[in-house]
């Protein structure tokens, strides 16, 4: 399996996050991708290569194009205030506020698109997050061109960012980014399975309205868990799109055995939807050991987890998404995509 990265990641590293009430070190830190990429090495899963250069167009097939914008040029306008930490939201056009007046302020423009702190922007987050999607979709090129798997190993994550908003450590929606992609390079049908431990808003709001991608997701249930306001199973689209969105939402405690029996619904909602490709939101935060999480996977269930995946037979393409027990990613991650390809 070709497995897609780039060094730019590094340059993304934000200093801080809040957590139960304190600033604490972010969970999301260079150190995984280095995990990951070494583990896929290690796996002899396959040739690593870097990513290619898509035009902008390709990020504003799925993101607006004022948050593009905000998102190439916040760090400038950050520091051009003398401030030299990272650039943090504190302030958010919720309940009863105005949503039709986007700010000039780079303090108002973060919180307009952003739902929540969870989104430290540094001097590189840009580069970095841009060479992220690059990495999709690069993947998403190889799997147009009649690849049979990729492995985008992508740094920042995506799936909590959607049209026009970042968050949850999220910037480009890399997963939603490459199905378009491959929506607009011939594939008629796109399916995102998403298996981080958090629900996939943005990707599910990016396609909610839409009958040309289903997007599934197992996840945390919203009512205990972030992103808390979206991702309840009653959420099954709405116009060309109803009936595709699947939502599986399972209690904290979730262990492998009950997973993989929400993991083969979803797939069999997959299976008769009959996608040219797939995309898959890969997330390893559902491990038993992960800081920030609740479930208790172990390191068995994703190899079955890329097994049953492989059952689809569909081409696939795996994009990084969550994962934080840093000495663990790397592991979990092979698992899956080694289940997927000896599945
Ligand atoms: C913010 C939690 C962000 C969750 C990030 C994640 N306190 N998403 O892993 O998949
Ligand atoms: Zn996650």
């Amino acid at each position: 399996m070709l497995t897609i990265y780039s060094d730019d990641h590094r340059l993304h590293h934000g200093a801080a996050e809040f957590y139960r009430g304190r600033l604490v070190p972010c969970f999301e830190m260079p150190a995984r991708a280095d995990q990951v990429l070494a583990a896929v090495r290690a796996a002899g899963l396959g040739a690593v290569v870097p990513p290619d250069r898509f035009d902008r167009t390709a990020l504003t097939r799925v993101h607006t194009d004022d948050y593009v914008a905000f998102l190439e040029s916040a760090w400038d306008e950050w520091a051009a205030q003398g401030e030299t930490g990272d650039a943090l939201p504190y302030a958010w056009p919720a309940v009863d506020l105005r949503r039709d007046t986007p700010p000039q302020h780079i303090d108002g423009k973060l919180g307009f698109y952003a739902i929540d702190a969870a989104v430290p922007i540094t001097a590189g987050t840009w580069t970095a997050a841009r060479s992220s999607a690059d990495c999709a979709l690069t993947g998403a090129r190889h799997i147009a061109g009649g690849g049979h798997s990729a492995f985008a190993l992508c740094r920042p994550p995506g799936h909590h960012a959607g049209a026009r908003a970042m968050g949850g450590f999220c910037y480009l929606n890399n997963a939603a980014i490459a199905a378009q992609y491959l929506r607009d390079h011939g594939a008629a049908r796109v399916a995102v399975l998403d298996v981080d431990y958090h629900h996939g808003n943005g990707t599910q709001t990016i396609f909610y309205d839409r009958g040309d991608v289903l997007f599934a997701s197992l996840h945390g249930d919203p009512m205990v868990e972030y992103p808390f306001f979206l991702g309840h199973a009653d959420e099954r689209g709405s116009g060309a799109g109803l009936g595709a969105n699947r939502n599986f939402p399972l209690p904290w405690g979730t262990t492998g055995d009950a997973y993989l029996a929400a993991l083969d619904a979803a797939i069999a909602d997959i299976a008769a939807f009959a996608p040219d490709s797939l995309v898959v939101s890969l997330g390893v935060d559902t491990f038993v050991e992960d800081p920030i999480s609740h479930f208790k996977l172990v390191a068995a269930d994703f190899t079955a987890i890329g097994r049953r995946i492989a059952t689809l037979g569909a081409p696939t393409l795996f994009v990084l998404e969550g994962g934080y027990a840093v000495a663990d990613i790397g592991g979990n991650v092979a698992a899956v995509l080694t289940g997927f390809a000896d599945g």
